[in-house]
Order: structure tokens, then C-alpha cells, then sequence
């Protein structure tokens, strides 16, 4: 009893260590996605706040999780995963990250992060040399990241 009460106690403490602001993100790389969509990031639009983690799991083998160059904020640190293994970044920097599968890039598995809300570098992103299938999903999850930021913002003139 007195055993299980201070084993509590521990488990308390350690959840209140853990600073409340920063917040852990998981996206799976899938053969096939929940929509059945192949190879894919599962969610492939993420958004998250300034000093987040986003840890990339290899659900499936056979996948990783890099960078796109040019996809990035300025001055961001670009990320490169191994093979079929797990990587956790953090992403410090607002903006929009596109990343990629190395070896399913040409079959369209991009994704992409929004870190604190912010576009700013959209019209870089949009630049980014891509695969065909990789520039047709990625132009729809540009697209899903600005829709969210007018929905964000009309939600708050509404409320004036
Ligand atoms: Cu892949």
C-alpha cells in the first residue's frame, strides 16, 4: 500500500516536470493511409507551436522523413531521418516545413508542418522543385495550411 502510494507520488511529480507549453506530435509513415491513399504521412498537415516535437515513427519500413530543400524557414535547421527509423525534431523556427520520403518521393509522400501559425515563407514553398505527384499533393496541403490560418482569423473577427 504505502508502496503503491509513493510509486503515485513519483508518477505526479514526473507529469508536473514536464514543462506545459511544449507539446509532442506523432506522424506515421504509412504503405497506406487511413483514406487509402498510398505511401503516405499520417496526418500529412500537421500544425504545431514554436518549440514543439514532432517524432516521425516507422510504422511501416522502407520509409524517412527529410526536408525538402527550399521548404523550409529561413535560417531553419533541415532534418534528414534514417531508413525505417524514428526521428524527433523540434521545430523552433515559425513557418512552413515540407518534408519528404526519400525513396516514395516521386509517388507523391510529402507532408507538411506549420509551425506557430505562420505563411510566411508560402510563396518560397511554392517554388520548390517537386516529382509531379509530390507538387500535386503538396499544393493541396499549402492550401489546407493557409484555409487554416482564414479560418483562424475569420473565427476571431467574428467574435468582435
Ligand atoms: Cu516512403
Amino acid at each position: 500500500m504505502t508502496r503503491l502510494t509513493t510509486l503515485a507520488l513519483c508518477a505526479g511529480a514526473l507529469l508536473l516536470a514536464i514543462p506545459a507549453q511544449a507539446a509532442e506530435f506523432e506522424v506515421k509513415m504509412l504503405n497506406k493511409g487511413p483514406d487509402n491513399q498510398a505511401m503516405t504521412f499520417d496526418p500529412p498537415f500537421l500544425k504545431v507551436q514554436a518549440g514543439d516535437t514532432v517524432k516521425f515513427v516507422p510504422t511501416d519500413k522502407g520509409h524517412d522523413a527529410e526536408t525538402i530543400p527550399g521548404m523550409l524557414p529561413d535560417g531553419a535547421t533541415p532534418f534528414k531521418g534514417k531508413l525505417s527509423q524514428e526521428i524527433s525534431v523540434t521545430f523552433d523556427k515559425p513557418g512552413l516545413y515540407g518534408y519528404r520520403c526519400v525513396p516514395h518521393f516521386g509517388m507523391g509522400m510529402v507532408g507538411l508542418i506549420e509551425v506557430g501559425g505562420s505563411t510566411a515563407n508560402l510563396d518560397a514553398a511554392k517554388q520548390a522543385k517537386m516529382p509531379p505527384l509530390a507538387t500535386k499533393r503538396m499544393t493541396a496541403l499549402l492550401d489546407q495550411a493557409v484555409k487554416s490560418n482564414t479560418a483562424d482569423a475569420g473565427a476571431g473577427n467574428a467574435s468582435r
